[in-house]
């Protein structure tokens, strides 16, 4: 099917078709690489290689800071950099004469990439050749991010993913220019990293039994995890790691006793249940364990962020919250790093550098605004709208539905600078869409709860609001059935979606 310039998810903020100027991508074309390009021409050519069956060798391209004119090559695919586009911005220029990608930075022409695939027909996606004219439509599109925090999470925690399954759900996610991933890695069910400090962490509460219904056991070793880290820091997406405190906190006690006010050890548990596990505040062992865990993952973390949870802590009294909190974000500045929480972390003192995740389903929520006013950035997550585990109706599983359900048309219908009153644009680091595994067994349950609503978390992250249209984004989306069924994507065929 013939595709349009603008046929593109997120919507790009300018688009100028120019449908007399196509240019087909056939055998002997060449992309060129200027300096720095390299490696997002890398991840040009091995995607377009396997479904053309092109060669698509990659060569250096002109130096434009050694006065080197020729911005492009004639008949081919062009990759250079010009900082003055901004970070993540990128343009890409279709004419009879090739193909121009400019990034803004590397991450910028990253995106660029993915904005070609989009464009090109959904064969392109197949992982060997098809007999298809791969003509891309002529014109310009110019784009940039509206934030810089475009994430998803994955809960590793109530059933575990392994490295090659989150590596699959990353390259699905990147498509649609997401650029952070976090990790829920501890909950009351099971704890996912080792930690070499504390080997029980894993040995207990990683292995078999754990995760809901017993079903999800595993863990990453720090080896594995650095692989994935950096795997994610090649697609340009940040790895936030997150461990649930002082709340979510059964597996690490059932690993090391003396977290209980008894130093009692609990069961272990694999039910659904909420809100009842807890750290010590006046222990000094908990203290000792948190610097312990934070130390580490500090250690393999690039990215700036320490997620340490904080949600649903009805186990710990406000007191105890406060003092916690008060005693463990000190130890997250003292590693080098940038503390996020659930937005309930907003009731205890915080550095101004703290950032609020947002998770609530009602515009009451003032704690937040109250923290925004004092200058904290906030991560919106609304649960009715970006919570990739609620059902998209009563009849579909898996999913749960406790924040309502949540079909496309809704999880697409919203602003996140009209969320909540006194938390507006300039409040805001981004938004993230959330996927909780208590209902999930395999990595095809991840995709369908995933898509196709991620899709539209990532449009309204990334697109100016002047884009915002439902029937566009419907129609566009439509165009994902035949890409997701090339790559093996299992998603869920939303009635309102009139798929191809
Ligand atoms: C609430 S949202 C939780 C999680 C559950 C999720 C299920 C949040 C910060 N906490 O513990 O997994 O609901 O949707």
């Amino acid at each position: 099917m013939t595709r349009e310039l603008g046929d593109v998810i997120p919507a790009p903020g300018e688009v100028r078709p120019d449908p007399a100027a196509g240019f087909t991508i056939e055998t002997g074309v060449t992309i060129s690489a200027a300096p720095g390009t390299e490696a997002v021409a890398e991840h040009l050519a091995a995607a377009l290689r396997p479904a053309t069956g092109f060669d698509l060798p990659i060569g250096p391209g002109p130096d434009a800071g050694a006065g080197a004119v020729p911005a492009r090559t004639p008949g081919g695919i062009h990759l250079e950099l010009d900082e003055t586009l901004g970070d993540e911005a990128y343009r890409m220029v279709v004419d009879p004469g090739g193909i121009v990608l400019t990034g803004g930075d590397p991450a910028g022409l990253f995106y660029a990439v993915q904005t070609l695939r989009q464009v090109l027909p959904a064969e392109i996606h197949a992982d060997g050749p098809r007999e298809t004219v791969w003509t891309v439509p002529g014109g310009l599109i110019a784009d940039r991010p509206r934030f810089g925090y475009r994430g998803a999470m994955l809960d590793v925690a109530r059933h575990f993913f392994s490295v090659a399954e989150v590596e699959s759900y990353l390259d699905a996610l990147v498509q649609f220019k997401i650029n952070h991933l976090h990790l829920h890695l501890t909950d009351d069910q099971g704890w996912r990293l080792e930690i070499e400090s504390r080997p029980e962490l894993t040995v207990v509460s990683g292995g078999a039994g754990t995760g809901v219904d017993g079903a999800g056991p595993g863990f990453y070793t720090q080896d594995e995890y650095a692989g994935l880290v950096a795997y994610a820091a090649a697609r340009f997406v940040t790895i936030v790691p997150e461990f649930d405190m002082p709340g979510h906190v059964n597996a690490a006690q059932v690993a090391y006793p003396e977290l209980t006010a008894d130093g009692v050890a609990p069961g272990p548990r694999t039910d659904l249940e909420v809100g009842y596990s807890s750290l010590v505040a006046g222990k000094e062992e908990t203290y000792a364990f948190v610097e312990d865990v934070l130390r580490e993952v500090a250690a393999l973390t690039p990215g700036p962020y320490l997620h340490i949870g904080g949600d649903e802590a009805q186990a710990t009294t406000p007191e105890d919250y406060r003092a916690f909190i008060g005693r463990v974000l000190p130890l997250v500045a003292k590693y080098g790093k940038r503390p996020v929480g659930w937005h309930e972390l907003a009731g205890a003192d915080l550095p101004g550098d703290a950032i609020l995740q947002y998770w609530g389903i009602d515009a009451a929520d003032d704690t937040t605004a109250g923290a925004a006013a004092r200058g904290h950035q906030v991560i919106m997550s609304p649960a009715d709208r970006s919570y990739l585990d609620m059902r998209y109706a009563a009849d579909t599983r898996p999913g749960l539905d406790w924040a309502g359900v949540t079909d496309v048309e809704k999880a697409y219908g919203w602003d996140p600078a009209g969320r909540l009153p006194g938390v507006g644009e300039d409040n805001l680091l981004g938004v993230e869409a959330p996927l909780w595994s208590e209902t999930l067994r395999s990595l095809a349950d991840a995709q369908t709860m995933t898509f196709p609503r991620l899709p539209a978390i990532a449009e309204i992250g990334w697109s100016p609001r002047v884009t915002h249209d439902w029937e566009s984004f419907r129609r566009r989306l439509a165009a994902f059935g035949p890409r997701w069924r090339e790559q093996g994507i299992a998603y869920h065929p939303a009635p309102e979606i009139p798929w191809q």
